[in-house]
This record gives C-alpha cells, structure tokens and sequence, in this order.
C-alpha cells in the first residue's frame, strides 16, 4: 500500500468544489457502494472505493454547508487524526500515552484558566451528550456520596424522592436522556419556559421554591436552534440560594471565551459548578472533541473512580494521577487531545478570536441581507451566531403551506447538491412556529459572496407556489 499516493489522491478534497453533497436515495447507492462483504479489495480497488466513500459522502468543509453546529476539518486534523490511528494507542494510563497524558494536563489547566474554573478538573467524552449526562452523575454523586454504591432502587439515597434536574425549554435533549440514563427517569427533568430562547427566571425561582430535592440546575449558553444563552449570573444566584449544583451546556457556546467582545456572553461561568464545551463546534475541531469541565477536582476524580488492577496498579515508577483512566467511566479511550493540541498550536488563541468575531460579522451581514421581499427573521436580535428565517413564496400563504415551504426546498437542495441548511418547527414565545432555515455561521473562510449565493439558491428553490398542494 502506497500511503503517499494515497494521501495525493485524498488532498484532492481539500480542493474548492462546488458540491456538498450528491444526494443519493439508499437503494441506489447500495448499488454505488461496495457493501458485498464477501469480496476482498485490492490495493488499487479499495482506493477507487475510497473516493467514491468521498464523492457520496457529505463534503462539509463546503462553504455553502451551514447544517449543523459544526464543520469541515482542515489538513492539520486529518493529519492528527492519521497520526492517532498509526500509533493506536489509549489513553487510561500515562505508560501507554505518555505524550497524549502530558498533552492533556497542559491543555486542560490552560481551558480551565480560561472558564475560571482554575484548581477543577477536565474529562474528554465522546460527545456533548456523554458531557452532560457525565455532568448529572456528577452533581447526584456530590449530594449523595453513597448513590454509586446504593443505586437508584435504595429510596433513603435520594432522601425518598426523585431528585429534580431543572432545564430550559429549549435545552438539549442529551439531558432527558440523561435523566433517563441515570435512573431518575425523564419526569425528574422540570422544563422551564423561555423568553426568545432564555429561561424565565422567575419561573426558576418558583420552581426551586417549590422542589425539595433539587439536584441540578443546567443553564444553556447556545442553544441548538436560536442560539439564545442563559443569564448565568442570575442562575447561579438562585442555585447559591437553594443549594443547586449548576451546570452549564456551552458545548455550542463556549468558543466565545476567546473574543474580548463577546465572551461577555459567558459572565457568571465562574460560579458554575461545570461546563460542557465542545471544541468539535465552533473551533472547528474535527469530531468528536467534547470537554466537561467541573470545579470541584475531588467529585471529578473519585465520581468514576474503582480500582483496576491490571491497569492502575500502585507501586508504579511515576506519579500515579497521571493515570487517567482511574476518573474515567471508559476503559479504553481514544486519543482526542492531540486533534486539539494541533488546533491550538496552529491557529493559536489570537487565532480563534478572529474567527470567532469574523463569524459575529458574517451574521450581521446575513441578517441584513434578509431585508428583502419573501424573507422574513424568526428572532432579529440572536445571541450567538445562529440566524433562523423563513422564506415566505406569497402573502397569503396558509400556516399549513407555510410549513411545507421550508422542507421542500431542502429538497430542492438536496436534489442540486450545492448547499445545505437545516430547517425545524419550534415552539418560541408561546407559539408554534412552522418550519423555517436556521443558518449557522461556523466557518470563518465563508465570505459575502457565499451569504449572496444563499439567497439567490432559496430564491430559485423557492419558486415553486403549485406544487404546495401535493
Ligand atoms: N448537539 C446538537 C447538534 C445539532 C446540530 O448540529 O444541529
């Protein structure tokens, strides 16, 4: 096998290309693919297989791909990314990623400088689910030191009633799931209402008030849809007062502490008990980078903690606490550190603040584009860098119309190929909003041009007022 001819013919990716994605239906490409798993490959086959995996696969390094809440990774990260896979290695103990162990502790000190959660602890997850959920089991695990040991079917654990996980309405499900997940079942979870995307702090207070085993409280700085983030001065105010551990979900937000201009957003991360942060997002670190910071490094150690000989063993000839592994739910974990270590050693901190305020310029432009006939804005003022907005084909349209509008024509693009943007229903201030765009400005290399040809391709998708009745 050829590596460098190989990685010749996958550079080719990197190229300015004009599709995102070729849509094809499943039928179809199980034709187009390999799927026999009978037949063995040659050297030559499986490159020619390689670059149809490519050709049909989502090219999201496109600048016309705004679908989700991350992007394409750049020749650094496949790179890092190789380099993982040659040495194959994982990460439980210093004596088998020495350098991935040391890569570790550096960075993490440096982040939890950053978020002010100086003297606290970080876990890698594979997922700003896993983040969260993790963050949940730490917060029983801190009120009640004997859960791991007792369960969930020991009522005198939890004080004879469910503890309660207070959220937003428009949080991520991940902590449902993790309500779920951890035995406290998802009507534990006590969904606040929000105000263009924030939750309603009176009705916080209210229902703390009223709770008597009150176990955590998540505020969200970017949320999925709007973008919106939570007051967390306020909120942890109200958790000082009633005792609540307070998470905060910045997987999506949290890239905003490298901006002087905007970290402000963040104010009140200091009080947080912990944080999720995916740099897999916004710093457009390849899938998956997840952190969860938490500030207490005596619940982050001990939480997951049990012994395993075979692995962490004590009469070691270094220091033991660099065996990560023992904080760990994983046994084995992939390497994800070096990724960002790459990301920070090349672009740097200065680096990610001017994409971070570019990607706040993009939006304003964009939003101002919108000022035209058939678009119209979902929220005019978002927090974040997310712009959601309907395109609106005649005046009279019903709500029923109206919410086929958006879905066709992410058909239409689909079937063309050269963009993709997400669409959803969502319930905001009290009504129940029809499908509409959200657009996310994540990659810094999208210039006007781009934000034009988005309008020009909706426009021409969007001519399509008969066929609404189908
Ligand atoms: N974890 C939320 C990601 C959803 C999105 O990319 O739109």
């Amino acid at each position: 096998m050829d590596l460098k001819k190989i990685l010749t013919e996958l550079d080719k990716y990197y190229r300015e290309t004009k599709t995102t994605i070729k849509f094809t239906k499943p039928d179809k490409l199980a034709q187009i693919i390999d799927l026999n798993l009978q037949q063995k490959l040659s050297d030559e086959q499986f490159v020619n297989e390689l670059n149809k995996i490519i050709e049909y696969s989502v090219h999201t390094n496109s600048k016309l791909f705004f679908n989700q809440l991350f992007t394409g990774s750049d020749k650094y990260n496949a790179i890092s990314e190789l380099v993982v896979a040659i040495l194959n290695t994982s990460m439980y103990t210093y004596e088998m990623a020495p350098v991935f162990t040391l890569m570790e502790c550096k960075l993490f000190d440096r982040i939890l400088q950053l978020f002010k959660f100086e003297g606290g602890d970080v876990t890698m997850s594979p997922g700003g689910s896993a983040s969260n959920i993790l963050a949940i089991h730490m917060a029983k695990f801190n009120k009640f030191p004997n859960s791991n040991r007792d369960g969930i079917f020991n009522c005198t654990t939890y004080n004879y009633s469910v503890p309660k996980i207070f959220v937003s309405a428009d949080s991520h499900y991940s902590l449902k799931k993790g309500a779920a997940f951890l035995g406290f079942g998802y009507n534990s979870v006590i969904s606040i209402p929000t105000k263009n995307g924030r939750m309603k702090l009176d009705i916080l207070k209210q229902e703390l008030e009223k709770s008597t085993n009150s176990l955590i409280v998540v505020a969200t700085a970017g949320t999925t849809v709007l973008g919106s983030f939570d007051n967390i001065n306020e909120i942890s105010k109200l958790c000082k007062k009633y005792g609540v551990w307070l998470h905060i979900d910045a997987a999506w937000g949290g890239a905003v502490i490298f901006s002087s201009k905007h970290k402000h957003l963040l104010n009140g991360v200091e009080y947080a008990d912990s944080l999720t942060w995916n740099p897999h997002k916004m710093l457009k670190v390849g899938l998956q980078c997840s952190l969860l910071l938490v500030r207490d490094k005596k619940v982050s150690q001990e939480c997951n903690s049990l012994d395993a000989s075979y692995l962490f063993q004590p009469d070691k000839s270094y220091d033991t606490n660099l065996d990560a592994g023992k904080k760990y739910i994983m046994c084995g974990r992939r390497v994800d550190i070096l990724k960002l270590w790459t990301k920070w050693k090349i672009d740097g901190e200065d680096g990610f603040k001017l994409a971070i305020d570019r990607l706040f310029v993009l939006r304003d432009h964009f939003i101002k584009l919108l000022d035209r006939p058939k678009f119209s804005l979902v929220f005019d003022k978002p927090d974040f860098t997310n712009v959601c907005f309907w395109y609106v084909p005649s005046k009279n349209i019903s709500y029923k119309d109206f919410n086929k509008v958006a879905p066709r024509i992410k058909q239409k693009m689909l079937e063309d190929g050269e963009i993709m943007i997400s669409y959803q229903p969502l319930h905001f201030n009290g009504e129940n909003l029809p499908n509409f765009f959200r657009i996310v400005f994540i990659n810094p290399k999208v210039d006007f041009r781009h934000l034009d040809r988005i309008i020009e391709l909706i426009e021409n998708y969007g001519n399509f007022p008969k066929e609404l009745d189908n």
